[in-house]
């Protein structure tokens, strides 16, 4: 096997993080400091694409707690992951399932 190391491939030309800018492919969470930003998402399509991004420098997971809705698995440090929204409108609470006493909540609806 050859040309997997790559790294995923993203995209290089990416300014710098600039919390005023929505991001322009959908909701995001981004984790920094072993805490999700921002904890609670608002607002969410039902089904929609969520973004996640690890800027820490451990693995971490967005694991929805109790429902089994979503589970990014570990997503390695600087790395971004995705996953699928409930299509169910309400509240999800999450977790990090490496460090528990991270917590978020996802609203779809
Ligand atoms: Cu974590």
């Amino acid at each position: 096997m050859s040309g997997c190391s790559d790294g995923g491939g993203g995209t290089s030309t990416a300014p710098p993080a600039s919390p005023s800018t929505p991001a322009a492919g959908g909701p995001r969470i981004i984790i920094k400091d072993f805490k999700f930003v921002p904890a609670s998402l608002l607002g969410v399509r039902p089904g929609a694409k969520v973004t996640v991004v690890n800027m820490d420098s451990v693995p971490h997971t967005v694991t929805a707690t109790g429902s089994g809705s979503f589970d990014t698995g570990n997503i390695e440090p600087g790395k971004t992951a995705t996953f699928v929204a409930p299509s169910k409108a309400g509240s999800y609470p999450y977790d990090c399932d490496i460090h528990e006493y991270m917590e978020g909540t996802l609203t779809v609806g």
